[in-house]
């Protein structure tokens, strides 16, 4: 364990200098403990409400699934919700632990304006992307592939649609996109985690053994570091797990605030291959920093001097991750493989903007320093993983198949209150590949795993549409909901060449005011979860703007603005500029899954999440269309759009063994 001071626990979390656990069974009367009584009587109340208004309002099944068939018109509500009865807010325990969990939490302020029917709400579960049967679930941990199987953990409550009581949720997949749940991993019982088994991390030691490091929240507040690992290594399952009697194996260390020590990185070789070291988020003042560990056991830490990686202004780092990219090879790299021809991808989570950065840089083990390859691009004012919802995301590598996979947790944007009534809040993203970009030297590439393409059914192509500007063309596919669509884009090079520089060149897709905002050379694209009359859609295009010095810079932005006609939600323009090479057509790939649009540019230099919750363009009524709303420019587009179908995703099948 790391030294700590021997004075008890402080009261004072956030200015206090070290921490020492007190071993053994936490005071029965702990205060906290009763304040999470109290806070879980509560919730139970406004739950049970929630559910009584439910019944009476109503509707049998408070999870009804939307069967195609029997879709019935958004136009006759079966259930709504009156905008004089408030509901009142479930408490946020999040921040007084000292952690995020929903950020959008007050956007109705209690109220529900809109009559959300049930057709609405349970049009929004997805049918291809990962999620728990109900209730809450955020970071994906520990992902890894051991013995045939993929393994995710999340952190979930199992009580509720909102944050808290987390505890590790556990499924399988053969192929990362169908699963089947299993029993919780990990749940809250042990002094050390009896606030959260919070987020953490998973080693494969070559021996075999798998190590899984995760942050525990005390009884008293504090974060502190366990170590696990799987009872029984004959189980592919991965069943049962065992908590090691030594934790918490990492108590916060003097200077590093209670709360600001979290989510333990998977482990790598140090230089001589004898000892492992992780990396874990914390703070000083406003900088956000890693700071190292180095171990043999797992148990035993040093801590190194310095850190890997520090970032004025960042504030807390949360979910850091750290691994190579190969400069040269398509295949993804393990964890500790390092030397030429080799950079490493340092990634943040920022507590204070809920985004997820990244850079690549170079990593000096001896020095125990990483350094950007652009000072300008560093983590947290640089580079974003993704543009939109996207946030505490987690790689692995994958040595069934030599890659790199991605893992993000993806929010809701809608109204507490709606995800209490949906019975279920957030998914996971659609797994993806991690590369570095051999193209522009500067990015990665995120691309949906290939399995995702399993799901790919009927298909439609549309090719050499002609857009001229001003132009909306409805594309043949009805009940759009469930869709994988490949796009690309050619525009006129001579055009771009000679067009005239916009006025306005500091274009930014989130302060541009979306698609509507009419450019010389922008925007085109595609219209997603559109109803026949547009009176909802979310589109997802390109804007190139052209500036005096008549260098012209190409930005990808997913605009939420008019998608959905209720006030419940949050609605933005999301994106950023994507790099584009000399003669290359511009492209888009979009996973539609009803009320997440994963959209990729360029193959994956800049990828932009959205979370929609449109009203009238659900069921057979969504459409997809291609527009282009520039005034100068002409656009020949070709289209290839799969329907995908559902993934298998259901509890295991313990009785048919
Ligand atoms: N979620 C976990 C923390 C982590 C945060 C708690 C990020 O370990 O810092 O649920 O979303």
């Amino acid at each position: 364990m790391a030294t700590a001071s021997s004075a008890s626990p402080p009261h004072d979390l956030e200015s206090a200098t070290s921490y020492s656990p007190i071993p053994g069974d936490p005071p029965a009367e702990a205060q906290p403990r009763t304040k999470k009584l109290l806070a879980t009587i509560l919730f139970t109340c406004f739950f049970l409400l929630s559910l009584i208004l439910l019944i009476i309002k109503q509707e049998p099944d408070p999870q009804p699934k939307l069967n195609e068939d029997s879709y019935q018109s958004p136009s006759t509500p079966t259930y709504s919700f009156s905008p004089a009865r408030p509901l009142a807010e479930p408490p946020s325990r999040g921040v007084e632990q000292g952690v995020s969990e929903k950020a959008f939490r007050r956007v109705s302020g209690g109220n529900l304006s809109f009559a959300w029917t049930n057709v609405m709400l349970s049009w929004q579960k997805t049918a291809y992307h990962f999620q728990p049967e109900k209730n809450w679930m955020n970071d994906p941990d520990g992902p890894l592939y051991y013995n045939g199987w993929y393994h995710l953990f999340y952190q979930y409550n199992p009580d509720s649609a909102v944050w808290g009581n987390i505890t590790w949720g556990h499924a399988v997949s053969r192929d990362l996109i169908h699963w089947l749940h299993l029993p919780y991993a990990m749940v809250p019982d042990q002094w050390y985690d009896i606030n959260g088994v919070w987020t953490g991390s998973a080693t494969i030691l070559p021996d075999g053994r798998i190590i899984m490091l995760y942050t525990g929240d005390t009884y008293d507040v504090v974060q502190v570091q366990c170590l696990a690992y799987p009872a029984n290594l004959s189980d592919p399952l991965l069943l049962e797990w065992v908590k090691d009697p030594n934790n918490p194996v990492l108590v916060p260390p003097p200077g590093i605030g209670l709360k600001d020590f979290r989510d333990p990185t998977t482990a790598w070789l140090s230089p001589d291959g004898d000892k492992w070291r992780i990396t874990i988020g914390s703070k000083v003042d406003k900088t956000g920093i890693s700071l190292v560990y180095e171990t043999k056991d797992f148990i035993k830490y040093e801590l190194l001097d310095g850190y890997l990686h520090q970032v004025p202004g960042t504030g807390m780092w949360e979910c850091i991750d750290f691994y190579p990219v190969s400069l040269t090879e398509e295949n993804g790299l393990d964890t500790s493989a390092n030397g030429p021809g080799i950079k490493h991808v340092l990634k943040a989570s920022l507590d204070d903007d809920k985004n997820d950065y990244y850079a690549l840089g170079t990593y000096d083990p001896i020095k125990n320093k990483w350094t950007p390859d652009d000072p300008d691009l560093d983590v947290g004012i640089g580079l974003r993983y993704d543009y939109g919802k996207y946030y505490a995301s987690k790689t692995f590598y994958d040595q069934n198949k030599q890659r790199r996979i991605l893992w993000g947790w993806i929010r809701e944007t809608d109204a507490e209150e709606l995800d209490l009534l949906k019975g279920w809040a957030c998914v996971q993203s659609i797994p993806r590949t991690v590369v570095f970009d051999q193209k522009t030297g500067s990015n990665i590439l995120q691309w949906p795993v290939e399995e995702v393409e399993s799901l790919r059914s009927d298909s439609f192509e549309f090719n050499d549409v002609r857009l001229g500007p001003g132009s909306v063309v409805p594309l043949a596919v009805d009940s759009a909901s469930e869709l994988d669509i490949v796009a690309s884009f050619e525009v006129h090079k001579e055009t771009v060449d000679e067009a005239t520089a916009e006025a306005d060149t500091g274009y930014d897709c989130p302060t541009s005011g979306g698609a509507a905002n009419r450019g010389i050379l922008g925007p085109f694209g595609i219209v997603v979860l559109a109803d026949d009359t547009l009176s909802e859609l979310t589109p997802i295009y390109f804007y190139i703007a052209k500036g005096t010095n008549g260098k012209a810079v190409t930005h990808f932005c997913a605009d939420e603005l008019r998608s959905s006609k209720a006030a419940d939600v949050d609605k933005i323009v999301y994106g950023s500029k994507v790099p584009l090479l000399q003669h290359e057509k511009l492209s888009i790939r979009s996973l539609v899954d009803h009320s997440i649009v994963e959209s990729f540019a360029q193959g994956g230099r800049t990828v932009i999440t959205s979370r929609v919750y449109p009203t009238k363009a659900i069921g057979r009524a969504a459409r997809v269309f291609l527009f282009n709303n520039a005034t100068g420019l002409s656009v020949t587009a070709s289209v290839k759009i799969w329907k995908m179908d559902s993934a298998d995703i259901r509890p295991f099948p313990f009785d048919q063994l």
